[in-house]
Parts: C-alpha cells; sequence; structure tokens
C-alpha cells in the first residue's frame, strides 16, 4: 500500500507495490505513467521503464425522466432528464428521448 505523489519516488524492498486510491480523491480519468528503476545489490541502477494505466469510467449512467403526470389535450409539455446522473468519473453528455405510444 502506498499513496503515489507525483515526481516522488517510493522505495520498497518488495517486488509488487499496490497504488492506494483515496475514494474521495480519485484518480482523473485518462492516461496515468508510472516509472520503475531497480538497483542491484551493488547499487548500480537500471535504465527506466516506464508504463501507461488507463484510468476509465465503466460504470453506466442512471437515467432519471420526469414528466407532468397529467397535460390538458392539445397542449405542449416538457419532459425534464436533469436528474440523470453519472458515477465512475464521468458525466451525462447526452439526452436520447423516444416516444412509445400507448401502452
Ligand atoms: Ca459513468
Amino acid at each position: 500500500m502506498a499513496t503515489f505523489v507525483i515526481n516522488t519516488d517510493i522505495s520498497t524492498e518488495t517486488s509488487t507495490i499496490e497504488v492506494t486510491i483515496d475514494p474521495n480523491k480519485p484518480m482523473a480519468v485518462g492516461r496515468h505513467r508510472f516509472r520503475l528503476v531497480v538497483v542491484d545489490d551493488s547499487g548500480n541502477l537500471s535504465k527506466a521503464d516506464e508504463v501507461e494505466v488507463i484510468v476509465a469510467d465503466q460504470s453506466a449512467p442512471t437515467a432519471v425522466l420526469n414528466a407532468p403526470p397529467t397535460v390538458a389535450v392539445g397542449a405542449s409539455f416538457k419532459l425534464d432528464g436533469s436528474k440523470s446522473f453519472d458515477v465512475g468519473g464521468g458525466q451525462v453528455v447526452k439526452y436520447v428521448w423516444t416516444y412509445l405510444g400507448q401502452p
């Protein structure tokens, strides 16, 4: 377990490390780079190896549709999807509306 800070080295004698993420401060969606340099028992340093980890929003949003329960014949009315929301680091950016006819 380790809390990584940008450009701050963490040294271990173990060959793996957990990148500990505070759920209240998640890594931003997108690419994140990590670097490893290893040192042998004579003190020789390796060249750096780097990888990219993609943090992705993998959670579907939730649609919430509100409408007036009753409208007058011939009157226009509004459908409201503003209570829809997303989790997983994303946001709702598109609303797809469909009239399904009479049940
Ligand atoms: Ca999402």
